[in-house]
């Protein structure tokens, strides 16, 4: 069985299921690679306008492999260049939207930070226990957490390893919305139905100065805000959003 399970449930969306029930979906190299495969592909494919990323009831994931990393050592780690394989999912130029069900643990809360968009649901739980089990998280919880839920949150989370509901998530700004349990996919699915039906090349731009500016002087930020926001009037896209407004009329984007 493959380790993860790629679907069409539209022409322009992907679904992205991690399929190691049987381990609670941990993150072996076997994942992190078919998962690096997919989005680098659906990184190219023009027809493909948002990726929706889920596990099952159980769990998201419930973290890296700990039985395959239990007895490596520090030079092993770094020669499997695991974060190549994590760029290729920070990198998607395409929205990304994670659907959590159950555990979101260590290098799963890792994996649904590295979304866009996160829909979780009730009975949801996200951590960063890896304190627990000896070492710290290493594929961006230290940063991408602090960055989102602000350092008093993110200390107590990773420094006690002690994981947070799907509420107490909401309620610190690590998840976008959470709904009842049997609705997280179909939520998060029309909302990736929703995003494809906007103009790509804006919806493009969007994602990259919203992710590359949070992490710039507001300066440099705002000047990448300006120039995205000027390229966009050399497209296509916003001859016809803008000219079907004026006609009251439905647009009909092209991608270009
Ligand atoms: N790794 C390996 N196996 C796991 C696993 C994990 N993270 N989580 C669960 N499993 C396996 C269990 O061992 C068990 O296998 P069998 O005993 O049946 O063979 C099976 O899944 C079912 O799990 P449980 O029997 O434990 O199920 P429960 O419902 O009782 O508990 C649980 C579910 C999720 C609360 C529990 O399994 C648990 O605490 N799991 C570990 C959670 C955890 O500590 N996660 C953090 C792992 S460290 C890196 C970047 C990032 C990382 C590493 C490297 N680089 C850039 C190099 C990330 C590190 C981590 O995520």
């Amino acid at each position: 069985m493959p380790e993860i399970l790629l679907e069409r449930p539209r022409h322009d969306v992907l679904l992205v299921r991690l399929n190691r029930p049987e381990a609670k979906n941990a993150l072996n190299n076997a994942v992190r690679m078919q998962l690096a495969e997919a989005f680098t592909e659906a990184a190219a494919d023009d027809t493909l306008r948002a990726i929706v990323l889920t596990g099952n009831a159980e769990a998201f994931a419930a973290g890296a492999d700990i039985k395959d990393m239990a007895e490596a050592g520090a030079i092993e780690i770094m020669l499997r260049r695991t974060h190549l394989l994590w760029r290729a999912i920070a990198q998607c130029p395409k929205p990304v939207i994670a659907a959590v069900n159950g555990y979101a643990l260590g290098g799963g809360c890792e994996l649904a930070m590295h979304a866009d968009i996160i829909i979780a649901g009730e009975s949801a739980q996200f951590g960063q226990p890896e304190v627990r089990v000896g070492i710290m998280p290493g594929a961006g919880g230290t940063q991408r957490l602090l960055r989102a839920v602000g350092k008093f949150k993110a200390m107590k989370m990773v420094l006690t390893g002690k994981p947070v509901t799907a509420r107490e998530a909401e309620a610190m700004g690590l998840v976008s919305e959470v709904v009842a349990d049997a609705e997280v996919l179909p939520a998060a699915l029309a909302l990736a139905q929703t995003i494809a039906a906007m103009p790509p090349l804006a919806v493009q731009q969007i994602k990259e100065v919203m992710l590359a500016g949070a992490d710039a002087p507001l300066e440099t930020a705002l000047m990448l805000e300006r120039k995205a926001f000027q390229l966009l009037f050399d497209s296509k896209d916003q001859k016809e959003g803008m000219r079907a407004f004026a006609e009251k009329r439905r647009p009909d984007y092209q991608g270009c």
